[in-house]
């Protein structure tokens, strides 16, 4: 695997849980694969679990791990062409790019949307520069559209605790003070959309997904007819993708909190989300708390997705 962007790029469903098992049976069982070579991990954004699952991970495979915050203590980068450089940016993302993958085997970038201009955002832009200009192999640990690791991570957790051959799956908005990128949510959906499962999205008006994430979805707009019936409830807040509100938050309305009025319209559904997670704006601390709630091996599942992907990077060096 050369690049890992989205979901296409580990091949179906079925290989990405096969892919994982192995590494579940056998963490430490690939580190001659990864043994003098370095995984560089490049956060232009903030992070917990992605920073330390991604670096257990390559740890596991018998790597060299960097890791850099590029708005601490790295260079300025500036990332726009043909732009006279008498500002605050001392370096181009066009030489770091190339130097970064001088010092490395294997690079995972962090670089959300700026949620500012959309076109700009959904041509994942720094994301892009990483593959055609680092010579290495490059995966997301975030991009501006998706967020393929964690999706594959929801997966696998999907996979391990589901009850029923074909688990309906509700992706829920939730209510959030500040406008986050549409990433997670996108790539959930590309990934169950992928999957036999039955996936119903719901949210309230205006806070549609971008259609080729949507794909063959059911849309409800009615909360509580999302949630009947439903074995796994999939929180996460997303900004306004639609014109011309994208990028905003245009409500935040609470009747999308996820509650324990609403879990009970479910089939004991578990309770899922990303995290970092705003209890009592997505979530009530009751919903969260409950043995239903799998946030914590849904995270764990961070460094099993990872190692997956790393492993057959480097199983192509
Ligand atoms: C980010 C987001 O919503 O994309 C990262 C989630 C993994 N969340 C926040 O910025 C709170
Ligand atoms: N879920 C996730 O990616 O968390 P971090 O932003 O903490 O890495």
């Amino acid at each position: 695997m050369k690049k890992f962007t989205c979901a296409d790029d580990i091949g179906s469903m079925a290989r990405a849980i096969e892919l994982a098992k192995e590494v579940k049976a056998n963490p430490y069982g690939d580190t001659a694969l990864g043994r003098n070579k370095t995984l560089m991990a490049i956060f232009f954004n903030s992070s917990l679990r992605t920073r330390l699952s991604t670096q257990k991970a390559g740890m596991n495979l018998g790597m060299n791990v960097i890791v850099l915050d590029i708005n601490q203590g790295a260079w300025k980068l500036e990332t726009e062409r043909g732009v006279i450089m008498d500002g605050d940016k001392p370096e181009h993302i066009l030489e770091a790019i190339p130097v970064m993958g001088a010092y490395c085997d294997v690079i995972g970038v962090r670089a959300f949307a700026e949620l500012k201009d959309k076109s700009q955002d959904y041509k994942e832009v720094i994301l892009n520069q990483f593959i055609e200009l680092s010579g290495r192999p490059v995966f997301s640990m975030e991009g501006a559209t998706r967020h393929p690791l964690q999706s594959y991570a929801d997966l696998v957790t999907i996979e391990e605790f589901k009850r029923t051959e074909r688990p309906k799956v509700v992706l829920t908005w939730a209510p959030h003070p500040n406008p986050l990128p549409q990433a997670v949510a996108n790539s959930f959906a590309e990934w169950m959309n992928r999957t036999d499962y039955e996936f119903v999205i719901t949210h309230p008006h205006g806070y549609e997904l971008a259609p080729e994430f949507v794909g063959g979805a059911r849309v409800e707009y009615d909360v509580d007819k999302a949630y009947e019936g439903a074995d796994f409830v999939y929180a996460k807040n997303w900004s306004a993708f639609a014109d011309p509100n994208y990028g905003k938050v245009i409500n935040k309305d609470r009747a999308w909190l996820v509650d324990e009025r609403k879990m009970a319209l479910t089939n004991n559904a578990r309770f899922m989300h990303c995290l970092p997670v705003r209890r009592n704006m997505i979530v009530t601390d009751a919903v969260i708390e409950s043995p239903e709630s799998i946030v914590i091996p849904q995270a764990a599942n961070r460094t099993v997705s990872a190692q997956a992907v790393i492993r057959e990077m480097l199983r192509e060096l």
